[in-house]
């Protein structure tokens, strides 16, 4: 089969990257080749991240509309402050470029073609548009697309940019590896009665919860392992509570963390984990392998129930793992889940933070670099839109990739694992500092006279965000 080639000339190529800083275009769709259908659009253009419309005509304008939302055909109307609707022709030096009136949305998501308000593309599934200015955009017809609103070709790209300036500063160096390793392996937490860190990973089936922890071992290890059961099925793979210890190499000692792995959130009430067992998660009474069922909760005769807990056992920090691919797909279902799970969280004071996984999946200039991780445009809005659809503020969010398919340890790889594992830390850190009381050197403290009344009486002593 021949490659699928695009129809810009060079010179409308570079007026059309002209419109972004350092953007490169990625074809996704031609209709000429896919069909002038709405369907034919959104199979190939539908969870692309930002991407931009190009139409033909015969009077030799190229005209479109630029998003940096997902079509997701959701039905709703999309607000996007970075959408525009653009025109190249021969007589203009430069492209024509206009935003969208003050207060107004830039599409409308639904299942026909796209819908910008003044420009509706395949309209009625046929090579045309429908030009409806100062509905959304405001526009002079014979300047956008002369009049001429049959449609030669039309295509859509993907636009992959990247910042000018990260908007997180990393070093990506060996001796920055060296130094967060060291600064893991050394971690004291801050009541002398608590050995280990206890962090708990929460969140959707196939997210990377499992992989997270395969990485921080394999990364520790120095080679690649494969502990826990990852895998892609539609239900958990993984079935059992496990809570892992980490080794620093073969024979080395074991890391002051513990990673406690659960089965995927699943976004019916009555399958995948359930809010109640997170609850008896976090206050400590679930044993290790303890087998998960989506039907029931732990109770406290069931086998696997911890009755007497310790500061040793509760959970001292909670990390949602997130695909960053998925964002725009989750349902209201599961964000009702989170939430839940959140305010159950915020009321034991325990701290969150989100793990966005899969960062290669979701931007190809990620894939081809890591360190382009903190410039892409596409992750920081995807970290952005989780932010937002979970109340939690941007600086507890933390793209990651895991290791999935590689044979050998990369550098950068474990630069953003660690960084997010001494996160982790500090963050149990705040939850220690919330429990020391009166005795500040923990020895009568919290490890003997630490039970469920003292935890509920630090209900709503809240670290972190709410
Ligand atoms: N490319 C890529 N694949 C990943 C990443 N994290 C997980 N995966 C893959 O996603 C699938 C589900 O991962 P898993 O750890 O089983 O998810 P869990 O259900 O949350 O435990 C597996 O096939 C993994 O190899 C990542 O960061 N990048
Ligand atoms: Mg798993």
């Amino acid at each position: 089969m021949s490659a699928v080639t695009s129809s810009l000339s060079k010179r409308q190529e570079n007026d059309l990257l002209s419109l972004f800083s350092h953007a490169r275009l990625h074809l996704l769709y031609k209709a000429s080749i896919h069909g002038f259908t709405a369907a034919a659009f959104h199979g190939r253009c539908d969870l692309q991240g930002p991407t931009i419309i190009v139409a033909y005509n015969a009077a030799g304008f190229v005209f479109g509309a630029y998003t940096s939302k997902d079509y997701t055909q959701s039905g709703q109307a999309v607000i996007d402050g970075a959408a525009f609707l653009y025109s190249i022709s021969a007589e203009r030096n430069k492209p024509l470029r206009v935003g969208s009136i003050s207060g107004k949305h830039a599409f409308t998501d639904g299942g026909p073609g796209p819908n910008f308000g003044a420009l509706v593309f395949l309209h009625e599934d046929k090579p045309a548009v429908q030009s409806n200015p100062g509905d959304c955009f405001n526009f002079q017809e014979a300047e956008m697309h002369g009049n001429d609103l049959a449609l030669t070709e039309f295509e859509v790209y993907r636009v992959e940019d990247l910042l000018e300036k990260p908007w997180r500063n990393i070093q990506w160096t060996s001796e920055r590896k060296q130094q967060l390793m060291t600064s893991i392996q050394n971690y004291l937490p801050e009541i002398k009665a608590v050995n280990q860190a206890r962090v708990l990973l929460v969140g959707p089936v196939g997210a990377g919860k499992s992989s997270f922890f395969n990485s921080i071992n394999s990364a520790f290890r120095g080679n690649m392992t494969c502990q826990a059961i990852t895998g892609t099925a539609r239900t958990s793979v993984t079935t059992q509570y496990r809570a892992y210890t980490i080794k620093t190499g073969r024979r080395g000692g074991t890391l002051p963390l513990i990673l406690c792995d659960t089965m995927g959130l699943e976004e019916n009430a009555d399958s995948g984990l359930n809010v109640d067992d997170i609850v008896s998660i976090f206050k400590g009474h679930m044993k290790d392998r303890y087998q998960f069922s989506s039907c029931s909760s732990i109770l406290e005769d069931s086998p696997g129930y911890q009755k007497h807990v310790t500061l040793n056992d509760t959970i001292h920090c909670m990390a949602y793992v997130i695909d960053t691919c998925k964002v725009s797909l989750l349902s209201q279902k599961m964000l009702d889940k989170l939430t839940a799970i959140r305010k159950r969280a915020n009321q034991l004071g325990i701290p969150q933070i989100l793990l966005m996984t899969k960062v290669d999946e979701a931007c190809p200039l990620v894939a081809k670099d890591l360190k382009n991780v903190y410039r892409s445009v596409y992750i920081q809005e995807k970290a952005r839109q989780l932010s937002d659809s979970l109340g939690i503020p941007l600086s507890y969010v933390l793209p990651v990739k895991n290791y999935s398919e590689e044979l050998e340890l990369d550098q950068n790889t474990d630069i953003l694992l660690f960084m997010v594992l001494e996160q982790m830390l500090n963050y149990a850190d705040s939850y220690f500092e919330n429990q020391i009381t009166d005795d500040q050197d923990g020895s009568n403290g919290p490890d003997c006279a630490w039970a469920e009344e003292e935890l509920l009486k630090s209900q709503y002593n809240v670290v972190g965000w709410l």
